[in-house]
């Protein structure tokens, strides 16, 4: 094996890790024409592949798709003999893929690197090896892997076992001969359930120490499938350009239906099917909502569950090993081949941790609360300190001395999984942040690398030397990363996703859950925008094209995309009837919000004839709070009932009785008719307050949108008018002035749903521009809002109403009301309002709900 002789190097780039992803950096950096060095612990290529050599060890995905694809001719010379490969024909493919390319001559084996250090004056890293060895470079890479750092065995007494002890993760290069043994199995994560069945066909006997019992689907193994071969020979570019642009990294078919909006026999026929193919992607592509919504995870997970109770025979064994203790999917499915019929072997047992949990491990065996046991070998499976612990293993410092450990003391943070603020030129391939380990790891690993590669040729090509994230940038894709995670059952999980497994390791979600395609586009995008977030430096200058890639909420761009695709004309281009009747159908298919008590449409006397409204009732018994809402819809659309989810969402949660009352649009009937009947229907509701059931001492006004500029208006008029006692007004995203020339109707003129020339078109509807100063029209223009009452304003940051609002909340504030205001990032005009749809927005909702409980202590 290859060792350079490199004390003092200096080189372009250099690695640390040869496995898939170091070999394929290697050869890039190689045809870029950049000096790379790649510094590798074990003594030849493979990464995990070379040291994870258990019996029974193969890829998950399947083989063909867990190849690189950045040469057709490499493709063709390689041919899989398996659908999933085993370890030693992924290690001879990595093995042929190092010598196809000669890559030999640039890895420095058996080499430990130990710490990495800025030099800021040199603007360059110098590396520093176990051997002693010091190289420098300008760019440093970690190609280390997501899980390569084995997990200390957290077992009491693993020191003092007299047998051999072995880990999957550092597998004896001449195998384990267990004929005859009596084995121990700690651990029933991928590596467990793999290797169990195969050390159980040589074993005396085998025990199986499982503390969470874990999803698993047949793998089906056989020869490559045929159609899928057909499929890729039949056309790589589309094939691989498919897998690029997909969720997972794998072109698979997905789903546009939620699973409860499927009939029960043919979710039952779906799921058979899928469970039948046999691969870890397929089941979680049936139906969209499998890691959103718990009732459906629940289904699915039930239907692994019954697959396990039909092949253990021992009902309790059965019952020990179904999954209960997680939602499906929020730790890595397994692929399994006769893991659960080992159970049924008499001479395999499982233990249940749970039950009788590991007292100590002895100098002969293993003594549980319940036994002790004698045994010759045991097996740790126990998993890796995985996404983080290869990469601060190497103590990494960046500026000012700054050591990478202690900036991920709280979790990992990073921009795109690429780079981290404060440690120029580092970059991470698929580091925490980025999808890597919920996808297929080789795609992943070359659309980093060849990210990387075009950044380093960039800054070559500009005459720059360093590309930095700034910490805006950063911190934005932290934010980005977790609300992705945050819409998902992933964070509920004690998983390695979440750095559960390790003791003492900050609870965060480490990859990103967006899906490949998503990511791959935020990547672009960057660097279309002249790496967006990034510091540019170097003799040729020094600049930054400041920026957040992502700061709209994942759950808001998903509706986004979803009415863009509708392709709609523009309200204000339709016919005032025509935009009613859209907005009433596209109001239909809303999530419905929560049960109430009871609700009840009827009619009250408006000063211009009767005014529809709508009661919601809590369940609880009454007498309830009274909060008057007036509906959104620019004083054109909307009816009583045209908010009806969010409605019951305050009606349940603030324990309120909420009465949504209608007022008489425009253009038919212009300002002030609005404003007379939202004011004459606050007075008919304080006065019959009882009769509704409600207290009359405790009334409170919220609104929305132009309903929040009604909810202003008649606070105003109560105080002057010496009107009904308000306890409190919520106002959201509230219309309170009639400046079109705020910061905020310029950023968000469009894009959001609510347009500038949507809301110039309500404005034009509504009053006449010589009305527009009136405080009744534009509340923020009063001449004074002394003694109004206590106020919550929500205003969402991508709203061109965001900066009335925001006035409006500090001129109460400033006049010494006693106001609440929140400001709710990423966040549109509408999507405080759609309950269940958006529930990044549901924190905000929930302080809605304490507001209007607030206003009435
Ligand atoms: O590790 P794991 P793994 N006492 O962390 C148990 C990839 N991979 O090596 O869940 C008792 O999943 C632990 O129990 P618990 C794949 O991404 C892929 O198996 O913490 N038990 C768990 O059962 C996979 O997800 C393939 O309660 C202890 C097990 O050890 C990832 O690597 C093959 C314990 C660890 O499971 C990791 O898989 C193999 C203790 N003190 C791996 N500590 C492919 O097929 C831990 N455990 C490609």
């Amino acid at each position: 094996m290859n060792k350079l002789g490199s004390s003092n190097k200096q080189y372009d780039v250099i690695v640390v890790g040869a496995g898939m992803a170091g070999l394929y950096i290697l050869y890039k950096l190689r045809v870029a024409g950049f000096s790379a060095i790649a510094l590798e612990t074990g003594d030849d290529v493979g990464g995990t592949w070379y040291w994870n050599r258990y019996p029974g060890a193969r890829c998950d995905i399947e083989s063909l798709d867990y190849s690189y694809s950045f040469d057709p001719e490499l493709e063709k010379q390689w041919q899989w003999s398996e659908r999933y490969a085993t370890q030693p024909e992924i290690l001879r493919y990595l093995q042929f893929v190092a010598d196809r390319y000669d890559l030999r001559r640039d890895i420095q084996f058996s080499t430990r690197v130990e710490r990495a250090d800025w030099d800021e004056d040199a603007s360059q890293w110098k590396v520093t090896t176990a051997n002693g060895d010091c190289l420098t470079s300008q760019f440093y890479v970690m190609a280390t892997g997501c899980l390569s750092l084995p997990k200390e065995p957290d077992v009491p007494g693993a020191n003092r076992f007299g047998g051999t002890t072995y880990s999957t993760n550092a597998w004896p290069h001449d195998g384990v001969d267990f004929t005859g043994k009596r084995v121990a199995v700690i651990g029933t994560g991928s590596s467990g359930i793999q290797s169990i069945p195969l050390i159980a066909k040589e074993a005396s006997q085998i025990t199986v120490f499982q503390r969470t019992a874990n999803y698993a689907a047949p793998a089906n193994n056989g020869p490559v499938r045929e159609e899928h071969l057909q499929k890729l020979q039949a056309d790589r570019d589309t094939y691989h350009e498919e897998a690029r642009w997909s969720r997972a990294g794998v072109p698979l078919p997905r789903s546009e239906e939620p699973f409860f909006t499927v009939e029960p026999e043919e979710r039952q026929r779906r799921l058979e099917k899928g469970f039948a193919r046999g691969d870890l992607l397929t089941i979680n592509t049936l139906f969209t909502d499998l890691v959103s919504n718990q009732a459906a995870n629940d289904s699915v997970a039930e239907f692994f569950r019954d697959k396990v109770r039909a092949k253990v025979t021992d009902p309790q064994t059965a019952e020990d090993l179904c999954a209960k203790d997680f939602p499906l999917f929020t730790k890595r499915l397994c692929l399994e081949t006769n893991y659960f019929e080992t159970f049924n072997l008499p001479h395999s047992k499982l233990i249940n941790l749970r039950h009788t949990p590991i007292e100590s491990i002895t100098e002969t065996g293993i003594d549980t609360t319940e036994e002790s046991m004698e045994f010759d070998s045991i097996v740790f499976a126990t998993g890796f300190d995985a996404m983080t612990g290869a990469i601060v293993a190497v103590d990494i410092r960046g500026r000012h001395g700054i050591e990478l450990k202690d900036v991920w003391e709280e979790g990992p943070k990073t921009y795109l999984g690429l780079n981290v603020h404060g440690f120029p030129n580092f970059f991470t391939i698929t580091g925490p942040g980025s999808p890597s380990v919920l996808s297929n790891m080789v795609v992943s690993i070359e659309q980093h690398v060849d990210w990387i590669t075009a950044a380093f040729e960039h800054l070559r090509n500009q005459g720059l030397k360093t590309l930095e994230a700034t910490a805006a940038a950063q911190e934005g894709w932290a934010t980005h990363v977790n609300d992705f995670a945050n819409l998902t059952l992933y964070p509920v999980a004690n998983s390695w996703y979440m750095g559960a497994n390790v003791p003492g390791k900050p609870r965060v979600f480490l990859p990103y859950i967006g899906g490949v395609d998503t990511y791959r586009q935020a990547c672009n995008e960057v660097v279309e925008r002249d790496y967006l977030g990034f510091e540019q430096s170097g003799p040729a200058g020094f600049h930054c094209n400041e920026g957040v890639i992502r700061y709209v909420k994942p759950d808001v761009q998903m509706v986004l995309d979803l009415i863009a695709s509708l392709e709609q004309p523009p309200l204000e281009t339709l016919p005032v009837d025509q935009a009613r009747a859209a907005m009433d159908a596209n109001a239909a298919t809303r999530a419905p919000g929560p049960d109430v008590g009871e609700i009840i449409d009827s009619k009250l006397p408006g000063p211009d004839g009767e005014l529809d409204y709508r009661l919601y009732r809590p369940a609880t018994a009454g007498p309830h709070p009274i909060v008057v809402y007036y509906h959104g819809g620019g004083w054109v659309l909307g009816h009583a009932s045209s908010d009806d989810p969010f409605c019951r969402h305050l009606c349940t949660s603030s324990n309120s009785i909420v009465v949504s009352v209608d007022y008489r649009h425009a253009p038919e009937a212009r300002f002030p008719a609005a404003v007379d009947d939202a004011y004459g229907a606050l007075n008919w509701i304080a006065e019959n307050a009882e009769s509704l059931g409600g207290d009359s001492k405790q009334l409170a006004v919220a609104g929305w949108s132009a309903g929040g500029n009604l909810a202003t208006v008649v606070c105003q008029l109560a105080r002057s008018l010496d009107g009904p006692n308000i306890s409190g007004q919520l106002l959201v995203c509230p219309a309170t002035d009639r400046d079109f020339s705020t910061a905020s109707y310029g950023d968000n003129a469009e894009g959001y749903v609510l347009t500038r020339n949507l809301m110039t078109w309500f404005w034009d509807q509504y009053c006449d521009a010589s009305d527009r100063n009136d405080p009744r029209v534009s509340p923020l223009r009063a001449e004074s809002l002394d003694g109004l009452p206590p106020a919550m304003v929500v205003t969402a940051e991508l709203d061109p109403l965001r900066d009335e609002g925001n006035a409006y909340a500090a001129k109460m504030h400033a006049a010494g009301v006693a106001v609440q205001h929140i400001q709710a990032p990423g966040q549109i005009h509408t999507s405080l309002t759609a309950v269940d749809m958006v529930v990044s927005a549901n924190d905000v909702r929930q302080a809605m709900s304490d507001g209007i409980r607030g206003f009435f202590q």
